[in-house]
């Protein structure tokens, strides 16, 4: 490649040495006589003009083949040189390094990128300064973390692919593992699609007791806070990060509490990418997909934050899976459970009862669950299955009077887990438990027990 240089300074001659290979055909033309450091070796020729004519121009032959750099300290004084060069009939690609504020109309002049240097590099300086103070959180962070033992990892009562994917960022930032760092929640995971999300990054979460808490050494709390929990559950928390807004009243050993950011996951990534860790696959596509989901894709509360920690993790992450878990897939294995379930059907008013029996995945109990509200006039659906000895019921209720958590909560919470939200919620007991509590011994009265509770409280 040509490259023809014209200056009135060498002021940014060291910018530009990653520009040019040393292959590469270099002319140098030093315009109006200024004098310059010795020191400075040029590749090729050198030429010294007082004023460059075109006469002087045409001779030079340079074409669109070749590369035009100017470095100007006074750019009036290359107005000729860039008009000589427009009118060309073959103008190359001109890059204008200057320190001069300058409009050229890059509409009528497709061919010149102006580039004003020191705004380029203040702005790289400016991210550094940024840099460093991720980084240098990230390092407190990891500090706060490092000499313990054991480390909880707290989310929401039923976490979302936010919260799971910034409790897989901790483990990777704290190298801890599921056993001695958990993600953990007080309540369960209960939709479809985050169950598909453990199941494809195979990762977990751990429902625990809050009699379980003490036995961490430290807790921290990512995409929630401490007063979201019923008071005195956790009185030493070490890390919260959050993007939720702060409700006074507690302190941490590390906090780090900005509404700015649209999802937790964003400011782990800042964590990670800061810090120089390994953003594995699994966890580029948790991260990517809990910014996708909590931003609804960049749409929603997001900010260039976002934006920049999704266009890091994009070609990191594992696009595949991303779809399957925002569309979790049915195999042949799991479409015999929807035609098992249309066929054990119960419709008691606008209340559907599922009742799937034994089940080899539990997910499918979920997944029915979101479909049995397509069926027929359904507001209110519960779909129960038997899964390693346990009762699973999925509730889901579309526009009825009856709040699935709080039912979920009133009639099972005896037996085990459950509880949820109005529109969602998830039971999970001993089918043992059951049985001796209603003294039942078939599969079959427990089927029937189990519609008889649920169709005398849900209402019509
Ligand atoms: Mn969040």
């Amino acid at each position: 490649m040509r490259y023809f240089l014209f200056a009135d300074h060498f002021g940014f001659m060291p910018f530009i040495s990653g520009l040019v290979d040393i292959t590469d055909d270099m002319t140098v033309i030093k315009v109006g006589g200024f004098t310059h450091d010795n020191n400075i070796k040029f590749p090729g020729r050198l030429f010294e003009r007082e004023n460059i004519s075109p006469d002087w121009l045409a001779r030079l032959n340079i074409s669109r083949e070749d590369r035009v750099l100017i470095m100007a300290q006074d750019p009036k004084r290359f107005d000729l040189l860039i008009d000589h060069m427009s009118k060309s009939d073959s103008p190359p690609p001109i890059l204008f390094l200057t320190d001069k504020a300058m409009a050229i109309s890059t509409g009528a002049l497709p061919n010149i990128s102006v580039v004003n240097v020191p705004s380029m590099v203040g702005l790289h300086l400016a991210n550094e300064w940024r840099l460093i103070g991720i980084r240098e959180k990230a390092y407190r962070l990891w500090r706060t973390l490092s000499s313990a033992s054991s480390v909880l990892i707290m989310t929401q009562d039923d976490p979302d692919p936010d919260a799971i994917a910034s409790g897989m960022a901790i483990q990777a930032l704290i190298g801890g593992d599921p056993d001695s760092s958990p993600i953990a929640t007080l309540g369960q995971v209960i939709r479809n699609e985050n169950i598909a999300m453990l199941r494809l990054l195979d990762t977990s979460v751990r429902t625990i007791s809050p009699e379980e808490i003490g036995q961490f050494e430290k807790v921290v709390m990512v995409d929630v806070q401490p007063p979201y929990f019923d008071e005195g559950l956790f009185e030493n928390v070490a890390v919260v990060i959050d993007h939720h807004p702060y409700p006074p009243g507690y302190e941490a050993e590390f906090m780090d509490i900005n509404v700015s950011y649209g999802a937790t996951s964003t400011m782990m990534s800042e964590y990670l990418i800061a810090g120089g860790i390994r953003i594995t696959e699994k966890l580029a596509t948790a991260l990517l997909y809990g910014v996708i989901t909590d931003t609804m894709l960049l749409a929603r509360e997001s900010s260039s934050k976002d934006f920049e920690a999704f266009s890091h993790l994009w070609p990191l992450a594992n696009h595949q899976m991303l779809s399957s878990m925002s569309r979790p897939r049915l195999n042949p294995e799991e479409l015999n459970y929807f035609v098992r379930a249309i066929h054990n059907r119960r419709m008691v008013g606008d209340f559907l009862f599922v009742w799937l029996g034994y089940v080899k995945r539990d997910d499918i109990i979920p997944r029915l669950a979101d479909f049995s509200l397509q069926i027929g006039d359904t507001s209110f659906s519960a779909v129960c299955g038997v899964y390693q000895d346990n009762i699973i019921i999925s509730l889901r209720n579309n526009g009825n009077k009856t709040d699935a958590g709080k039912l979920a909560a009133t009639l099972f919470s005896g037996m085990g887990s459950a509880g949820g939200h109005r529109t969602m919620a998830k039971a999970i007991f001993p089918l043992e438990i059951f049985q001796k509590t209603h003294g039942v011994k078939s599969i079959k009265q427990v089927k029937k027990t189990l519609l008889d509770i649920l169709s005398k409280v849900v209402s019509d």
